[in-house]
């Protein structure tokens, strides 16, 4: 089995300041929780920010003084940011931090209801963002809210813009998506092209239960406050990085050993030639 990549989504763009208190949305806030999260064990940083009144943006510059703040702290995680942003943004908006060139970028593979709102990634938008991130030489990984979204993903793959080897996050649990249940990962996991990476990100108290499983499968796993601010029922995670901790500590008993950021580049196909 190849080792455990653990990404952190430290942040998100749905949950505000106001209503969790630890969650980071100031550059060094978002700086410091990544460093912690990196340290813990996650190879990756999936990337939101924030603008000055603690609300989420897409804006360049944002991204670019996040970046900066994260690197000046000596974290070397892969960056994955956000071209999901937050619901009710328009693509040009979402498309901005494909821009800075990062190494890698979330890449959302279908509409789907969201809670009360509707999150909207029509054919178009989807091949837009795609296009956009060949050129800048970014990597996607797929988002996948339900098993209709993995073949929009094979259209963007057959459509040559992806280059494998492919990755698949699963989102399970948003109310109006697949719902969080090990048939359902099971599903997915068997219906994407062989050799693909893919993970899972399960909502609230799922995160736990689908990131075991996951680990015993081979998939990767997503930890966070973008998907889950509990540590156990009643009891709010501290820090992103005591749920990265938890589940370096459930892989490594289950004999799984965890990616380093540089064993992730290597599996997920981030190398650049230089
Ligand atoms: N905020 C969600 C509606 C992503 O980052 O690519 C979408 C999201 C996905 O967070
Ligand atoms: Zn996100």
């Amino acid at each position: 089995m190849k080792k455990l990549i653990i990404t952190a989504a430290i942040q998100g763009a749905e949950i505000l300041k106001a209503d969790f208190s630890p969650l980071p949305i100031t550059p060094d806030e978002v700086a410091r929780e990544a460093y912690d999260a990196w340290n813990a064990g996650a190879a990756i940083i999936h990337l939101h920010v924030r603008d000055h009144n603690g609300l989420p943006t897409q804006d360049k510059d944002a991204f670019k003084e996040n970046i900066d703040a994260i690197t000046a702290t000596g974290c070397k995680a892969i960056i994955q940011v956000s071209t999901g942003g937050a619901v009710g943004m328009t693509a040009v908006e979402r498309m901005q931090p494909v821009t800075l060139n990062p190494e890698y970028a979330s890449l959302n593979a279908g509409s789907l209801n969201f809670g009360d709102a509707t999150f909207i990634n029509p054919p178009d938008l989807i091949r837009g963002l795609a296009l956009s991130m060949k050129q800048h030489n970014v990597k996607p990984e797929f988002e996948i809210y339900e098993e209709g979204h993995i073949h929009n993903a094979l259209a963007i793959i057959n459509e040559g813009l992806a280059d494998a080897p492919f990755s698949f996050q699963f989102v399970l649990g948003v109310p109006g998506g697949m719902s969080p249940n090990p048939k359902n990962l099971l599903l997915l996991s068997e219906a994407v092209p062989r050799k693909s990476n893919w993970g899972v990100a399960g909502i609230g108290r799922h995160q736990l239960r689908l990131g075991m499983i996951s680990i015993l499968l081979g998939g990767n796993v997503r930890v966070g406050f973008e998907d889950n601010i509990y540590y156990r029922k009643g009891e709010h995670a501290k820090s992103n990085a005591q749920l990265v901790a938890r589940m370096v500590r459930l892989s490594e008993e289950m004999g799984r050993p965890i990616a380093s950021e540089d064993d992730a580049r290597g599996i997920l196909g981030l190398l650049k030639e230089e």
